[in-house]
């Protein structure tokens, strides 16, 4: 795992981390706020609703084999795949505590074709939320682990009048904060809120977040490579030339690993070095991967640990997105091997 920013020491060194002291999520949250005397506390109480939230889905996500929620529904989402059933009971828990909490104003779900509107009509809520309330739900059933991505901006549209969809379809670089939690063999959230990232690991003894991985970042080198063999052949050349040429390196070797859960597959690639790649394919040429709540989110962590995140023409936090469910070519991880794709692309062009 990438070292600390050194700015982050005395914070950190002040809380006791490097003294052993167990910081909880909720202290470090509260932290942050008091650094922001001037600001109202909404931030804090939705960062503390999507904790609650994690806890509820870790639940059940634990238990789904004993408690008849494996498999999927008979329905299929707006994204034209079949939900699972604890695709939908994700997607109502994080709506009803996040409505509940009264700091956001809307939300917009991979789960639901248009944005759903929290508390009185939208009108009084500072935030609004870009969520995919279950990553990787095909893994559900076979014991593989999932995750949630969340990005919360601010409402664009002035506090008392509706939202408009204005308000969801803000580039990656307006974000105020993105996290994702990953259910796998613990539990973690991980998030920043423009000060660089942290990992929390949730005890399930105690049911509290405790501060497990302090100022996380990409490790300078890195050698993994994570896309699904199987859409090579309809890739772009300079997506299989990289390939290629990370299958032929030999000092050092590269190793390739793909979970087929985006969240999974991202945070290994954060603590040990390593890019993921879900490329623009011949019969798709938007690629899978949705912007506004998969990749924008996992872009702005990616940069604020020291990574990169691009699909074929730029920088994601850039793109201004045109639908609520755009799919975007999504290449992410270590600085040096989006370098290298780069190259790639460019000695194609
Ligand atoms: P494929 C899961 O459906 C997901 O959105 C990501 O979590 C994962 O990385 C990708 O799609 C897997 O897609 O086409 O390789 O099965």
């Amino acid at each position: 795992m990438g070292f600390c920013p050194t700015w982050q020491r005395p914070y950190l060194w002040k809380k006791g981390f490097e003294m052993n002291k167990t910081v909880t999520l909720q202290e470090f949250i509260m932290d942050g706020q008091a650094a922001f005397p001037f600001v109202s506390g909404q931030l804090t109480r939705l960062l503390t609703d999507l904790a609650i939230g994690a806890k509820i889905v870790n639940h059940q996500v634990n238990r789904a084999g004993l408690a008849g929620i494996l498999g999927s529904t008979d329905q299929v989402n707006v994204q034209d795949e079949q939900q699972q059933k604890l695709d939908v009971f994700a997607d109502r828990t994080f709506l009803r505590i996040l409505s509940a909490g009264k700091s956001v104003a809307g939300i917009g779900s991979e789960e639901r074709e248009d944005f759903v509107l929290c508390g009185d009509e939208g009108k009084n809520g500072k935030y609004v939320v870009l969520i995919d309330p279950l990553d990787g739900s095909s893994n559900i059933d076979v014991n593989v682990s999932i995750g949630t991505i969340f990005s919360i901006h601010k409402r664009t549209t002035p506090l008392g009048e509706a939202l408009t969809d204005e308000d969801f379809l803000q580039p990656g670089s307006h974000q105020v904060a993105a996290g994702y939690i990953l259910y796998g063999s613990s539990t973690m959230l991980v998030y920043t809120t423009g000060t660089g990232v942290n990992g929390f690991t949730l005890d399930p003894a105690v049911g509290e977040f405790f501060l497990s991985h302090p100022g996380m970042s990409f490790p300078d080198h890195g050698f993994t490579y994570s896309i699904n063999d199987a859409l090579l052949a309809r890739a772009t050349p300079a997506v299989r030339s990289f390939i290629e040429g990370c299958r032929e390196a030999t000092e050092p070797a590269f190793r390739a690993r793909y979970i087929g859960s985006l969240v999974s597959d991202f945070h290994r690639n954060l603590i040990h070095g390593g890019i993921y790649l879900y490329p623009s394919l011949i019969n798709k040429p938007e690629g899978k991967l949705r912007l506004q709540y998969e990749c924008a989110p996992l872009a702005f962590i990616a940069e604020q640990a020291g990574g990169q995140a691009e699909d074929d023409s730029g920088r994601i936090l850039d793109r201004k997105p045109e639908q609520l469910h755009e799919r975007v070519p999504f290449y992410v991880g270590s600085r040096h091997l989006l370098h290298a794709l780069k190259a790639c692309r460019q000695a194609g062009s």
